[in-house]
């Protein structure tokens, strides 16, 4: 199913007249406070988030899976939908595969697919945290940290296979996350496991094409449950600067014990420079890859104010790679991406509101107080409009949520592929 602009603008007719009013009486209040709002709304226009390829259909949990019908059975069917979400949206443009989840059958074919969506290729992610049907060793007590040096190679030679993949389609990164660790005491020699994984990651680093990146993505549990030997920030930076200048940190926002300060860690990684990119979803608990800013949007405002702050101050700091990372048990996962869209941008433009110089000048003066009214002033700044221009000026939708459902797109879906599609990935 692909969207067509006219079919968006006839239904963005209804919605401009108010949209018009919001958007004047938000300029004027921006304006107020010397803050030019077009140069945020092109800010907004030019920020793109890529999409999972796991996360298009439902996922579970180990208690059940509820599908939701329409759900794409294929990489191409996937390009679509993400199609789908960047002609409502301008923000879907690139796709980071997951392998072999989603390996490519026909290349030719799967880039015209997204060429045709305007979508490009972003990090495409490992795996092996899962044995495949055909494989010959088992992951199950580790791969890259594995006490025994042919599944190690079986895990690296995975990773350089990815990376091929990838440069096929024109993606620049690779993004290694390991399930590896323990689940009881004893189990494993932590510091053998750590050593085997930081030479494994070396070995896939330098067979990295010269003008790519590597992201290491830590986790503190799940699934082994008593240690991770990529356990958290310190770990995956160890790890980056041992590897080189062109591996990174990934920081995914459900890979935290509650309560961690995440946004110090993204101010700790950029001044270094070591900060390659983000996993998006949000959390009450444990890893449960919930829409993004349903449960700490005050948060991710603040990490976006470190972000902003960073990417103005660090010079050193690569431009960042903008990823979700969600499972959808209940909701259907085109309408659950498109609400983490919108709470990526909205926390973003928060962020840009923020006056940063009367903000150093008030913790220079210990003003707490102040330092607080000036980041609250921005978190309580109604950007919306901002965001509806940003896509109605790219021929999107004032309200990407409202089109798709005007336009029954799931139910379309369901027409095409039946109820019982079931999408790969988590
Ligand atoms: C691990 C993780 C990782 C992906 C997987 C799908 O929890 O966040 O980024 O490989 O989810
Ligand atoms: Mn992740």
């Amino acid at each position: 199913m692909k969207i067509e602009k006219q079919q968006i603008a006839s239904l963005n007719k209804s919605k401009k007249a108010e949209h018009t009013v919001q958007l004047d009486f938000a300029l004027n209040q921006l304006n107020s406070k010397g803050i030019d709002g077009h140069a945020i709304i092109q800010k907004i226009k030019d920020f793109q988030v890529a999409i999972p390829s796991w996360a298009l259909g439902a996922g579970g949990t180990r208690f059940g899976r509820f599908s939701y019908g329409g759900e794409p059975s294929n990489l191409h069917e996937k390009l679509d939908d993400i199609g789908i979400l960047h002609a409502l949206t301008n923000t879907a443009g690139s796709v980071s595969l997951h392998i072999p989840w989603d390996t490519p059958e026909d290349y030719d074919a799967t880039k015209q697919i997204a060429a045709s969506h305007n979508i490009t290729f972003d990090a495409v992610n490992s795996n092996t945290f899962q044995d495949q049907k055909d494989a010959k060793l088992s992951y199950k007590f580790g791969s890259l940290s594995n006490s025994e040096d042919a599944i190690r190679n079986q895990a690296i030679q995975h990773n350089i296979e990815v990376a091929k993949i990838g440069e096929k389609l024109g993606s620049k990164s690779l993004t290694v996350w390991l399930a590896d660790g323990a689940t009881f005491p004893g189990q494993s020699n932590f510091q053998k496991a750590l050593q085997n994984t930081e030479n494994s990651l070396k070995e896939i680093y330098k067979e990295l094409p010269l003008d790519w990146r590597m992201f290491i993505e830590y986790k503190p549990y799940e699934p082994n449950f008593y240690s991770t030997v990529i356990q958290d920030w310190g770990t995956s930076l160890m790890l980056a600067n041992s590897c080189g200048d062109r591996a990174f940190c990934l920081v995914d926002l459900g890979h935290h014990l509650p309560n961690t300060n995440i946004e110090q860690i993204v101010a700790t990684l950029m001044l270094k420079g070591k900060l390659g990119g983000f996993h998006f979803n949000d959390s009450k608990y444990g890893d449960d890859d919930l829409t993004v800013g349903a449960i700490k949007p005050y948060a991710l405002f603040l990490i976006f104010n470190e972000l902003v702050y960073g990417m103005a101050n660090n010079a050193n700091n690569p431009d960042l790679a903008w990823m979700i990372d969600a499972s959808h048990n209940i909701k259907d996962p085109l309408e659950d991406l498109i609400q983490s869209l919108e709470a990526i941008l909205i926390a973003y433009a928060q962020a840009l509101l923020v006056d940063q110089d009367t903000l150093r000048a008030a913790q220079q003066d210990h003003d707490v107080v102040k330092c607080q009214e000036i980041l609250q002033d921005a978190y309580r700044t109604d950007v919306r409009p901002l965001l509806k221009e940003s896509r109605l000026q790219a021929d999107a939708a004032i309200d990407p949520l409202a089109v798709y459902r005007d336009l029954n797109v799931r139910e379309n879906l369901i027409n095409k592929r039946g109820n019982d599609s079931i999408a790969s990935g988590l």
